[in-house]
This record gives C-alpha cells, structure tokens and sequence, in this order.
C-alpha cells in the first residue's frame, strides 16, 4: 500500500485492553506517531494533514479475525469469499487483519501449500492477513518444513485436525510428535478438537435411521464429542508442555474443559467464533432445508439456546481468549451438494464482516464486558497470542494504523441483502446490532468511510509472525527448567532379585504341565 498523507483522527475515546482515554491519534506512514490531548492546535490545518472527528465515538485498534478461509477448497467446491471480497468486507465490519490457514493434502508438502495460499492471497488482500499453517501427517519432511516455516516463512501456528477422518484427521501420537515438534521450534499448536471417529460412526448411524437433512449433522457429532477431543487435546500438549490454542470452541462443554484446563495452569486458550457467540444449532431443525443446511458447519452450533449466552460469559471473564469467525462460506448451490445427505454438505458459514457488530452486541451492549474487553477479544489477545503485539492490536505510538472508528450507540441490522461479502446468505440476518464501524483505517489509510470503500486488490500485506511468542513462552520455557522431573537419589537396593525366566523356558515349563496332566487323568 503507498505510504499515506497524514491524519489526524480528533478528539475520539481511544480504548485499549487496558485503559481508556480521550485523545487525538496522528498518524503519518500508516504508523501512529504521537497520542494525546489537543495535538494540533486550533486554526487551519496543516497541508497534507487530513482531519477526522472523532467526537463522541470510540477509537479502537482495527480487529483481528484469527480463523477464516477464504477461497478454500474443500469437499468437493472452493468457498465464495476469495481473499479479495472477503478481506474487503472485513473492513467493512472494522477488522483490519485475518489468519487463514494454509491446508495441504495428506502426504503433500507444508511449504508449498503455504506458497499456494500466499498466491492467492498477495495480489488479492485488502486488509493485512498471516497464515497458520495445518498438520494433516506426519514425516520426517513435514518435520524439517514446520521448522524452515517457522524460522523463515514467519509462521508461529501449527493447526492439526482431530476430524475429517481420511482427509485431515490425525491420529493422537501424531498429534503428541507435532506438538512436542511446535515446542521445539516455539510455535503454538492449534487443534480442531472433534472426535473424528465417533463422527465416522454417527454418520453412519443417522444414514441408516433415514436421517439425511442438516439435523443429523448435529445428531452424529453431539457436544461430548468436541469437549472429548477438546480434554484430550489438552492432556496431549499438556505431556509435551507445548502451547495449545483450541480454535472454534462451539458448546458449553467443551468450554468448561478449557476453563477448568486454564484454572489448573495449562497454556491453552479458546477461541469461540461469531457464529456460536451470535446464534445457535436450533436452526438445524428448521423446516426450510437451505436455511437450515447454511448453518452447517463442523463443529456444529449447539441446539441448546443457552450456549451463545454460556460462550460469552466466559469469554467476557477470560475462561475463553480471542475471537475468530471461521468464515467459511459456501452459496446455495453448493450447500445443495448435500441435499440428500448431510454428510456432503459443504461445512462452513459466514462472520468476518460481521463478527465486531455481533460481539458488541452481545457482549458489550448487553453489559456482560466492557470496551476495553472487546477490544482483548477482539484483537489484542490475538495479537499477543501470535505475535503481533504492540504492532497490531494496540494504539500506541509506534504502533500500525490499524484503527476503527467506533459508533456504540449507532444500530445496523445485519442482512444478506446489504452485507458485503460474497455468499448469497447470512446466519445473523435480520440481527440488529449496536456498535457500527464509522470508518475503517488500515496502515494509515482510511479504507471504508461511511459505507464508501477506497482499497485494491492487494493493498493488504502478509504479516509474518516470529515464533517463541513470550507472551506464551516465558511460562514454557520457565516448566522445561523447573518442572521437568528428576529421579529420586536412593541407595542401591542390595538384596535378593528373582530370576525372570526366558520365554523358551516358560513354554518348555508349560509344556511340562500339561504332559504330566495327560499322564495323571490318563
Ligand atoms: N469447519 C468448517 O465449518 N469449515 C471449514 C473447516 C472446518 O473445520
Ligand atoms: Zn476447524
Ligand atoms: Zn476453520
């Protein structure tokens, strides 16, 4: 992106994770330069100086979506929103920064699935973007690839699948090996936690009950079976003291896993997404078929109500960390892949333009956390997490430009008809949220003002990410020097040892006994 002229954005309540503060922010070369109190004074403003009153509304870091996939091929279609329109209507809803993921094929190369999306992605973004990259095997090559992924291609975040049998799905001791490999090379692990198993088995189950609509997607993959995977992933980095990230935390139990997991000291966080914070699996049983086929996304909305209400609650408290949208999405037609069988239905549904409005909603206008938690959520948390911070997901001198200016008290109502983004549906559609992004500013330049876009096609850039994030690895590194066990120092034990016998001289010994039952009942 050209290096912008100066704003300056007046007289806005500037909110952090930490603290709020009313303040001017002037920002020259897409970085913020200097925060405070009346920085220009009154009279005519310089030349080159563009001026935005911010009076009465928040000034937030731009957010930060860490789970899309945009223009993913995946069974058997390629989701709508390409990096080009999704990204774009990430600005619109005042996120400045996603982390898609980067999927190869079993048995494929890591690096050049990583090339691969970054060929889609450079010439395409209009908001900053990084990219996880996922396990789907295990070698030796896929070893020594995460390793020249972290230390040079600027990847710190390492996704395995625990579902999707067959395609992406790996098997526990993989999963042990790649997380104490993440360690070894100061990545975070990043699990899809669903049993892919029971998923198989359940499939099955409601196919023979006659099950073919959206319904049985839920029915085959229930709650147990995410908060299953969700503990073993756990007990599994636990093992290999590595970092965990548990991405789209979809039910109650499940979070209640990784709250109990974080109060008993393990470095896990859980992101829960737009979708399960703003509406739930009760759509499913909806009468309209490609309504409730749009909502099919794995793991599945829950069809207990409570849940979006549950998720918020811990992610208002810390139990839950970041926020993602796990945009995904897929028109009609291609959900019509499944319409006789649900096991075919494209997984995936909409939230990057979306996905502030939703949490401000509620989250923030129903009281349950306050500004400064929405902007943790919504992208410091993520920023510290992958290490991004203070670059991104702060206001502070030094840091991108990456801003959103902020209406609470404005409303919108969320629609297919109006949104932004590619997909001819929306699961919030009809919602009226509070909390409007006003004007949307990514590295310096203003990139949607009043509904008006002013980006290109490759404006965004690839943020590479460092890896041993301290954030996560001061508690990580500290465990390996302090926690590691030791063998008890004890004298030698100096008595009697009994002689293990070979296992020829067992089977000569059974042998024995029964020749001599033979000659006794004989
Ligand atoms: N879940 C989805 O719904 N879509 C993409 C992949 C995934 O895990
Ligand atoms: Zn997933
Ligand atoms: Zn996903």
């Amino acid at each position: 992106m050209a290096p912008q002229g100066r704003l300056l954005i007046r007289g806005g309540r500037v909110v952090n994770d930490d603290c709020s503060q009313v303040a001017d922010v002037l920002v020259e070369d897409g970085v913020v330069r200097a925060l405070g109190r009346d920085l220009l004074p009154p009279g005519d403003a310089p030349r080159g100086l563009r001026i935005l009153d911010a009076a009465g509304k928040l000034v937030l870091p731009g957010g930060i979506d860490t789970h899309t996939h945009m223009q993913f091929p995946f069974m058997g279609t390629q989701s709508v929103d390409d990096f080009y329109r999704g990204t774009k209507a990430a600005l619109a809803g005042g996120t400045t920064m996603i982390l898609d993921f980067a999927i190869p094929q079993k048995g494929s190369s890591l690096l050049e699935a990583f090339e691969t999306w970054r060929s889609w992605a450079d010439p395409n973004v209009c908001c900053d973007y990084s990219l996880h990259v996922a396990v789907t095997w295990w070698s030796d090559k896929v070893k020594e690839e995460m390793k020249i992924l972290a230390q040079d291609k600027g990847v710190n975040s390492f996704k395995m699948f625990m579902a999707y049998k067959g395609l992406y799905m790996v098997q526990d001791e993989q999963m042990y090996a790649a997380f104490c490999h993440c360690k070894e090379i100061g990545a975070i692990a990043q699990v899809h936690a669903e049993n892919g198993d029971l998923i198989a088995e359940g499939a099955k189950k409601m196919l023979a009950l006659g099950i073919t609509g959206p319904e049985g997607h839920e029915l085959c993959r229930p709650e147990a079976v995410e908060a299953e995977a969700t503990l073993r992933a756990i007990t599994i980095a636990s093992a290999a003291n590595c970092p965990l990230y548990v991405v789209h935390v979809m039910s109650k139990s499940a979070a209640k896993v990784v709250a109990d997991a974080r109060r008993e000291g393990k470095v896990v966080y859980g992101e829960p997404i737009a979708a399960g914070l703003g509406t739930d699996g009760t759509h499913y049983w909806s009468e309209e078929w490609h309504h409730a086929a749009h909502h099919v996304m794995g793991p599945p909305l829950r069809p207990d109500p409570s849940t979006p209400g549950f998720l918020m609650n811990l992610l208002a408290n810390g139990d839950l960390t970041t926020t993602g949208s796990d945009n995904c999405t897929f028109n009609t037609c291609q959900k019509a892949l499944g319409k006789d069988d649900f096991t075919k239905i494209p997984n995936g549904v909409n939230g990057v333009e979306d996905r502030m409005s939703v949490i401000w909603e509620k989250g923030v206008h129903s009281g349950k956390m306050d500004e400064n938690r929405f902007v943790a959520v919504t992208s410091t948390n993520a920023a510290k997490i992958f290490n991004l911070y203070p670059k991104k997901g702060r206001i502070a001198v030094g840091s991108d430009a990456d801003i959103v200016i902020w209406d609470p008290e404005a409303t919108r109502t969320i629609s297919a008809k109006t949104h932004h983004q590619a997909v001819n549906f929306n699961i919030f559609e009809g919602m009226v949220c509070h909390g409007v992004p006003l004007v949307t500013i990514s590295r310096g330049k203003v990139v949607y003002e009043a509904g008006a876009f002013s980006v290109a096609a490759g404006d965004g850039k690839f943020i590479p990410r460092k890896p041993f994030t301290e954030y996560i690895y001061k508690r990580i590194t500290q465990r390996d020097q302090t926690c590691t066990p030791m063998p008890v120092r004890r004298a030698l034990y100096k008595g009697d040892v009994f002689t293990l016998k070979s296992r020829e001289a067992e089977e000569g010994d059974r042998a024995g006994t029964r020749m001599q039952g033979h000659s006794s009942s004989g």
